[in-house]
């Protein structure tokens, strides 16, 4: 065995030291260059209050935690809004243990973190990021892989100051030996925003766990197939915890191994009051998942808005194979949660799903992670309005116009246009603010025979040049022309 165990921890210190391929760490001020360092801690050391450390794509793995100055900084990858950016922009904690970042004693300074990769941490309590006495802002980063003894493998919170904000982040794979997998706030008031919490494991509250925790929110997030092997697979609250749950999708996760009860959300505690309020929730499982300890006080509120229906994701997690196979969290068009989040939301300035499309779409916001984006109105027109299927006739067009304040007809990428989905244009034509389209005649007919009137609903879709979609809708009138009826005084439908 213990020529097993040798070899198998020099083979992790060459794959470390061949991995790790870093890139160059600037200082920024006002986006200028200002330095430039091989190690993040240096470069952070060196950065102005007010500026900028900015992280070329690599593997960095750290010796020591990740330590925020006395000043307001910034530590970024080289391109946040860029997912694949932030997958290949990582950093690893210290290989013999230890957090990636610390975030302590900041209560009077603006530090921001975003466009990483953090993973690998591993420590008695928290594991990828530790914060105490500080609200840092957290956004575009992933932190996934990290590993704790105790509790908050993602995020440990560890004091009444400690009220980070997390934004568009994706929390995957933390395992914590005791409480919240992800997330641990013992004490504090973490807000937690647009995010995906999927496949974190502990033994209590599988994605996260509040202690005592004073107002945390939880907003816009889907949270899906985390497990717990004991209780709350889910989230658990003890105390004095007053959590906001908002538009937030709940699905897939378990309790396993001989679990207590078999529940989604639970509080306890012996002081007496609300622990949770829930609304514009979808929940699998229903009421039953969310429980309160019955020796204990505390109070879950369920208000309004919450759905218990499938939420129709593109591909659900899989745990069959007994790997853990995360799936595709998008909605379908088809998904309930789509527009059925809370009509008065209020979205932040600039605010986006985790796709960066924005909040909110189609005039109400969905529940969870994903805004599925509405395509922009086009008003369209088809000439002729009414097409005698048995009388020759070549085209038909599509008279095209927007009313929109982004966009006018000639952003629409002529190369995209599609009648309903299949047919393409044999000629686009730009007039004024009218875009008019010609399609073949029998393209669309296909020179089926129409035994009677029929109202044929068309849609003419695209993209704009930017990648957003738009549609339409219209419709002809199809007939068969006859020239008995004409010959029977019946000529004004001709000439008509
Ligand atoms: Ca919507
Ligand atoms: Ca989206």
């Amino acid at each position: 065995m213990k020529y097993i165990g040798l070899t198998i921890g020099l083979t992790l210190a060459v794959v470390a030291s061949t991995v790790a391929a870093e890139g160059v760490v600037r200082v920024m001020v006002d986006d200028q260059y200002v330095s430039e360092y091989t190690t993040i801690q240096e470069a952070i050391d060196n950065c102005p209050d007010g500026g900028t450390v900015e992280i070329e794509p690599g593997t960095y793995g750290i010796e020591w935690s990740l330590v925020f100055p006395n000043r307001s900084i910034t530590v970024t990858g080289i391109d946040p809004d860029n997912p694949e950016v932030v997958a290949t922009t990582i950093i690893q904690g210290p290989f013999y243990g230890g957090y990636v970042c610390m975030f302590v004693n900041g209560e009077k300074h603006d530090w921001t973190l975003q466009g990483l990769t953090i993973t690998e941490g591993f420590e008695s309590q928290g594991g990828g990021i530790y914060c105490a006495n500080a609200s840092p802002l957290i956004r575009h980063c992933v932190i996934k892989g990290n590993g704790s003894y105790g509790a908050g493998a993602g995020l440990f919170c560890a004091d009444a100051k400690a009220s980070p904000t997390l934004e568009n982040c994706v929390f995957s794979d933390n395992m914590a030996y005791g409480y919240g997998g992800a997330i641990f706030a013992f004490y504090g008031s973490p807000v937690i925003r647009n995010s995906l919490i999927v496949g974190n494991y502990a033994h209590t509250g599988g994605a996260f766990a509040f202690l005592n925790a004073t107002e945390p929110v939880i907003e816009n997030c889907t949270i899906v197939d985390n497990i717990a092997t004991d209780l709350a697979s889910a989230v658990y609250c003890e105390g004095e915890t007053f959590l906001t749950i908002e538009n937030t999708v709940f699905w897939g996760n378990l309790t396993e191994y001989g679990a207590q009860t078999d529940t989604v959300i639970h509080a306890t505690g012996q002081t007496e009051g609300v622990s949770a309020w829930i609304d514009f929730c979808c929940i699998q499982g229903g009421q039953d998942m969310i429980t309160v300890d019955e020796n204990g006080l505390r109070t879950i509120n369920m208000g309004q808005g919450t759905i218990f229906e499938d939420p129709q994701f593109v591909l659900d997690g899989d745990f069959s194979s007994g790997l853990f196979m995360a799936g595709d969290y998008h909605l379908q068009d088809s998904s309930p949660c789509i527009n059925a989040g809370n009509p008065d939301f209020a979205a932040y300035e600039d605010e986006v799903d985790l796709d960066g499309e924005a909040r909110v779409a189609g005039g109400l916001i969905d529940i969870g992670v994903d805004e599925v984006p509405m395509p922009i109105e086009a008003d369209v027109v088809f000439v002729p309005r009414r097409v005698y299927v048995n009388l020759p006739g070549k085209y038909i067009y599509a008279y095209i116009r927007l009313e929109h304040e982004q966009y006018t007809i000639h952003e629409i990428d002529k190369k995209t246009i599609v009648l309903n989905d299949t047919i393409k244009p044999k000629h686009v034509y730009t007039l004024d603010n009218t875009l008019l389209v010609q399609f073949k005649r029998d393209d669309l007919l296909k020179k089926k025979a129409i035994q009677s009137k029929a109202l044929l609903q068309l849609t003419i879709s695209g993209q704009m040049n930017d990648g957003a979609a738009w549609s339409g809708l219209g419709e002809i009138q199809l007939e068969k022309f006859y020239w008995k009826k004409w010959f029977h005084g019946w000529k004004w439908k001709w000439f008509r």
